[in-house]
C-alpha cells in the first residue's frame, strides 16, 4: 500500500535530507562568494574526516592494531593511543592538496603542521583535538572530535605561527563531532548553532536542527568529582551547595563533546577547574575550550575561566590550558558567584 502524503510535506521532507553541511553552509552565509565555497569546502573535509574517524571507531573491536597505547607521550605529557594518532593524520590527510588550509595545529602536535603547496592561496588554519576524551576509546564509549577555523593573519614566514595567539572571538568557524550511537556534527559560523547527524546509508551528514538554544537553566553538573580534594576551596563549596540543594543532577563521562552536547540540549553547567598542582586544570584554550565556547555562546549559554569569558582570553602559547566553566547562563553564573564571592 503506498500512502499519498501531501505535497507540501513530502517536499519538506526531501529538502530537509537534500541539506547537507556544504549546502547549509552556502545558505547561511547567503552567498556563493569565494569566501563561501572556500567555508564550505572546509565544513565538507572536516566531515569526511569525522565519516574517517567513526568508520574506524565502528570496526575497531574487528580490527588489528587499532586500540591500545602507542607507547609515545605527546607533548601535554600525556599517554597517545593508537586512535590518537589515526585522527590526527586523517584530518591533516583530508586538507592536503585542497588549497584550503595551510596550517593545521592540534593537540597531538607540538608545532603546526604546514601543508606548503596549500599556503600560496590557503589562508586558514584548521585547530583541533582529533580524539576528545581518549580515555573511552578502548571501552567503546562515548568520543569526540574538536575543530575551530581561524583566517591566517600576515604571512608567517618564519613558521611560528604567532597569529594564533589571539583571542577566540577571531575565529572564523568551530564545532565537534560526537561518536555516539550516532555520529553527529554541531557547528557554528557565527550565526547560530546547527546540529547534523551522519546517515550511514548515504554516506552524508544531515540537518537535524538548526538555531539550537541552550536552556537558561539545567539539572546537570557535570564535573569530575575525584579532584576534589585538589579544588579551591570556593569550587568545593559550590559542589557542596549542589549537594544539599534538590534538582542537581551529576553526568560525567570522561568526553566533554559529549558531556557539554548533554548541556547544549539539556541544559546545565560544565566544570573542569583548575587544581592545586595544575591551577589552570588540563583542557587546552585553542583547540578544546575556545571552539565549544564559541557553540555554547553562539546558542546563548556562557564559558568562562570564572574571570574572563573564554573567548577574550589570549593565549601566550599554543598549547595554553585554562579552567572551564560552561553552559546555561544561569549555572555558569551560579558557579562564578562561588568563585567571585565565596556563595
Ligand atoms: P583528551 O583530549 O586528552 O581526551 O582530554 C580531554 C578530556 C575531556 O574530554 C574530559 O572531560 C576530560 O579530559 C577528562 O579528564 P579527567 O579524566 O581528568 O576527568
Ligand atoms: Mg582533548
Amino acid at each position: 500500500m503506498t500512502i499519498d502524503l501531501p505535497i507540501d510535506s513530502a517536499d519538506a521532507g526531501l529538502d530537509r535530507d537534500c541539506t547537507t553541511l556544504s549546502r547549509h553552509v552556502f545558505q547561511q552565509l547567503q552567498s556563493f562568494s569565494p569566501d563561501a565555497q572556500d567555508l564550505s569546502a572546509i565544513m565538507n573535509r572536516i566531515a569526511l574526516a569525522g565519516k574517517l574517524v567513526a568508520r574506524r571507531m565502528s570496526r575497531a573491536g574487528l580490527m588489528e592494531g587499532v586500540l591500545g597505547f602507542t607507547g609515545e607521550v605527546n607533548v601535554q605529557g600525556e599517554t597517545v593511543k593508537k586512535m590518537d594518532v589515526y585522527a590526527n593524520d586523517v584530518f591533516i590527510s583530508v586538507f592536503k592538496q585542497s588549497g584550503l588550509v595551510c596550517r593545521l595545529a592540534s593537540e597531538e602536535m607540538e608545532d603546526p603542521y604546514y601543508i606548503p603547496e596549500n599556503c600560496p592561496i590557503g589562508r586558514y588554519t584548521l585547530l583541533y583535538d582529533p580524539i576528545d576524551g581518549s580515555s573511552n576509546t578502548d571501552t567503546n564509549l562515548s568520543l569526540g572530535s574538536i575543530f575551530a577555523i581561524r583566517q591566517q593573519q600576515g604571512e608567517d614566514k618564519d613558521h611560528k605561527a604567532t597569529d594564533l595567539l589571539t583571542a577566540g572571538r577571531g575565529q572564523i568557524a568551530a564545532g565537534y563531532i560526537l561518536y555516539g550511537p550516532s555520529t553527529m556534527l554541531v557547528y557554528t559560523i557565527g550565526n547560530g548553532v546547527h546540529s547534523f547527524t551522519l546517515d550511514p546509508s548515504l554516506g552524508e551528514f544531515i540537518l537535524t536542527e538548526e538555531n539550537m538554544q541552550i536552556p537558561n537553566h539545567g539539572s546537570v553538573y557535570s564535573v569530575n568529582e575525584g579532584n576534589f580534594w585538589q579544588w579551591d576551596e570556593s569550587i568545593r563549596e559550590y559542589i557542596r551547595y549542589v549537594h544539599k540543594t534538590e534538582g542537581y543532577t551529576a553526568r560525567y563521562s570522561g568526553a566533554m563533546v559529549s558531556d557539554i552536547h548533554r548541556v547544549l540540549i539539556q541544559g546545565g553547567v560544565f566544570l573542569y577547574p583548575g587544581t592545586l598542582q595544575k591551577p589552570e586544570g588540563k583542557l587546552r584554550l585553542l583547540y578544546e575550550s575556545a571552539p565549544l565556547a564559541y557553540i555554547i555562546e553562539q546558542a546563548g549559554g556562557r564559558a568562562t575561566t570564572g574571570h574572563i569569558d573564554i573567548l577574550d582570553v589570549v593565549p601566550t602559547k599554543l598549547h595554553e590550558r585554562t579552567p572551564l566553566i560552561i553552559g546555561s547562563k544561569q549555572d555558569v553564573a551560579k558557579v562564578e558567584s562561588f568563585i567571585q564571592n565565596g556563595y
